[in-house]
């Protein structure tokens, strides 16, 4: 099941939320509602990475985010810090965070994979060339090259020390990207998972999702477009999605398990229906155009295929909605052993109204057997078959 990362930007001038949770308990209170509404954990910022943005010196940063951090962790919220610097790395998993989300892929500060070895914590490596989209940089295909420079970062964060067990790739949507690219990135994603390792997507409230909408549309007016890409990179086979709104994302989330649920549900086979099925059911009649038949009477065997939805009754495992096969065995030979008539036709045809006269029997084939029948060469067995079904 795909997690969803909450963004909790604690920064004056993140895009799409900057300045609304500079307030360490405004922050707090944020990451709680966010948890309440599906967050699997809450991503926490300090420094914005939009193009353009003001770097921020570590202090700063950790005055931001450490108290958040902490109260966070402590009232059992899992807590990624969204940082380029080793430093804030290191002091915010000290104080409970668990995974390191470091936009630059570990580029912009040469200290930060060993810290993370060090620390032994979760790494999202995010594809990045530089800090802005501005530099003119350019792909070939923009898929294979995110993904060869990805997997080169990998490589080097190995080298480093950490665990690759413990590395989240992401493709670093709107990094030195284009609208094209994004859109490039987000058709091929499952060419990015192809790699192995588990990828988070970063799509949300992008300006590419923005270009889709009027000019003049707000904010969360792209939270829909977010939303649809979490689907997207879920079916791509995504590990996580990193969102502002985490209500709309859990709702379509929460669909999209709903319908793999169904689809790993076990269902019945077109053309091969459920059956109870009895064999060797045994009366004794006197069924029989012979005197002596009418007179002594013999031995009959039943064999019956009754079709019935087992799964309705497996369902909640109730005998009410199948076919008590004790009742039917014993209704069976009660009706092969009332009035004689001369062919196992009758008998048969007797018997498939009996079965059918059980709530749940779709369908049934019976097969009456007469093995003392008056035939007078050797014989092994005489039977007639019929099947029957609701009219
Ligand atoms: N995007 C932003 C910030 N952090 N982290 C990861 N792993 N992937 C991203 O795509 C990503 C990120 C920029 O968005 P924001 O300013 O709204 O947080």
């Amino acid at each position: 099941m795909t997690r969803i990362l909450g963004v909790l930007n604690v920064t004056p001038d993140s895009f799409s939320d900057g300045g609304r949770f500079e307030d360490a308990g405004a922050a707090i209170a944020h990451a709680r509602r966010l948890r309440v509404q599906g967050a699997d954990v809450v991503d926490v910022g300090g420094e914005s990475t939009r193009p353009g943005a003001t770097p921020v010196a570590v202090e700063a940063e950790l005055a931001r985010i450490l108290p958040v951090v902490q109260a966070l962790s402590s009232g059992g919220i899992a807590v990624s810090i969204d940082t380029m610097h080793a430093d804030t790395a290191r002091a915010a998993v000290e104080a409970g965070a668990t995974i390191v989300n470091d936009v630059s892929g570990g580029l912009a500060d040469e200290r930060m994979a060993s810290v993370v070895a060090d620390l032994g914590a979760t790494y999202v490596l995010t594809h990045w060339r530089g800090h802005d989209l501005g530099l003119g940089t350019t792909y070939g295909d923009v898929v294979a090259d995110v993904r060869d420079e990805l997997s080169a970062r990998v490589d080097a964060v190995v080298a480093a020390g950490i665990d690759p067990a413990r590395i989240v790739l992401d493709p670093g949507l709107g990094f030195s990207k284009d609208a094209d690219d994004n859109w490039r990135l987000v058709a091929g994603l499952d060419r990015i998972v192809d790699l192995g390792l588990p990828v988070l997507v970063g799509a949300s409230r992008k300006r590419f999702l923005g270009a889709l909408l009027p000019a003049d549309a707000p904010m969360d007016a792209r939270d829909h477009g977010t939303a649809a890409l979490s689907v997207l990179a879920a079916q791509a086979g995504a590990w996580g999605v990193r969102v502002h709104d985490v209500v709309s994302t859990r709702r379509v989330l929460d669909v999209l398990d709903a319908v793999g649920a169904a689809a790993r549900r076990p269902a019945p086979v077109a053309g091969v229906a459920d059956r109870i099925e009895l064999r060797g059911l045994e009366a004794f009649a006197h069924h029989g155009v012979f005197d002596h038949e009418r007179r002594d009477g013999q031995r009959f065997v039943i064999d019956l295929d009754v079709d019935v939805d087992l799964a309705a009754a497996a369902r909640g495992d109730e005998l009410a909605r199948t076919v008590h096969y004790g009742e039917l065995a014993e209704a069976v030979v009660a009706a092969v052993e009332r009035d004689p008539v001369d062919l196992i036709e009758t008998v048969a045809e007797r018997i498939a109204a009996v079965a059918l006269g059980f709530a749940a029997a779709q369908r049934v084939r019976v097969t009456v057997h007469k093995p003392g029948a008056p035939i007078t060469v050797p014989f092994g067995d005489v039977a007639v078959t019929i099947e029957r079904g609701r009219a």
